[in-house]
């Protein structure tokens, strides 16, 4: 038993690994946006490594082998929040731009435009990330879910009423909860529509500023 820990422990090194490096080079773009007194698109970013727990239970569930866990896409899992829709899109640019780069994509779901049943929105880019080990290069798939504030508020709390109940909500909780997503989706339409005026007022002001000062 004890030897089977210190081998899980040790498959796990590089996905730690790479969610550390991950959330560094992601609150690095937000701090050159910062530096630069810029708006930001990424709000802030959490990552986590899947519990054994949990990717023994996935392997169960999709018939993976143990011994081929590293075809998990989802044991490395990356979080960015966005304030606004938009930004969201700004932060798969940056990704897709260091395609090639120091990380390669593998595909994307794009869970906004095509909700999940459960009302479940985010962005997903699948990713391949080399790992510099003791032992040599490692690629390790990663998972990188990108939302907005309201996204996540909802995915959170409906994740971790379907955990509690272990996936057996009753179907007139599941629809009041799809409600709910509705609610958010609206709470991000209605946000990004004042900030749209607000930028919208501002140029009118300087350019009325502008004409003033032109005279
Ligand atoms: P955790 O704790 O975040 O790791 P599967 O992984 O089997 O669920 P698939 O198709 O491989 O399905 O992946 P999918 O659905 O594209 O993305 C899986 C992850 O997206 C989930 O991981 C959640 O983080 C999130 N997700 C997907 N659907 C929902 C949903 O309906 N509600 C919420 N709250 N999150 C969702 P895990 O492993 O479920 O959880």
């Amino acid at each position: 038993m004890e030897h089977k820990v210190r081998e899980w422990k040790q498959v796990m090194i590089p996905y730690e690994q790479a969610v550390e490096e991950l959330k560094v080079k992601f609150k690095a773009i937000r701090k050159e946006y910062r530096d630069m007194n810029e708006y930001s698109p990424i709000e802030f970013i959490t990552g986590r490594v899947k519990r054994i727990s949990s990717i023994l239970e996935k392997c169960k569930r999709y018939n993976i082998p143990e011994e081929n866990i590293d075809e998990m896409e989802d044991i490395a899992g990356i979080r960015v929040m966005c304030q606004f829709i938009d930004d969201i899109y700004k932060v798969v640019d940056l990704i897709r731009a260091r395609d090639g780069k120091d990380l390669s994509i593998v595909y994307e779901k794009d869970y906004i435009g095509n909700p999940k049943d459960s009302g479940y929105k985010s962005y997903h880019i699948i990713i391949r990330y080399p790992v510099q080990t003791a032992f040599g290069t490692k690629e390790v798939l990663a998972e990188l879910q990108i939302r907005t504030l309201a996204m996540n508020f909802w995915a959170t709390i409906e994740h971790s009423l379907n955990y509690k109940y272990q996936d057996k909500l009753p179907l007139d909780i599941k629809e009041r909860l799809k409600k709910t997503a509705d609610a958010a989706s609206m709470l991000d339409l209605e946000m990004s529509d004042i900030r749209n005026e607000i930028i919208r007022a501002q140029l009118m002001f300087e350019q009325k500023s502008n004409l003033v000062s032109d005279i």
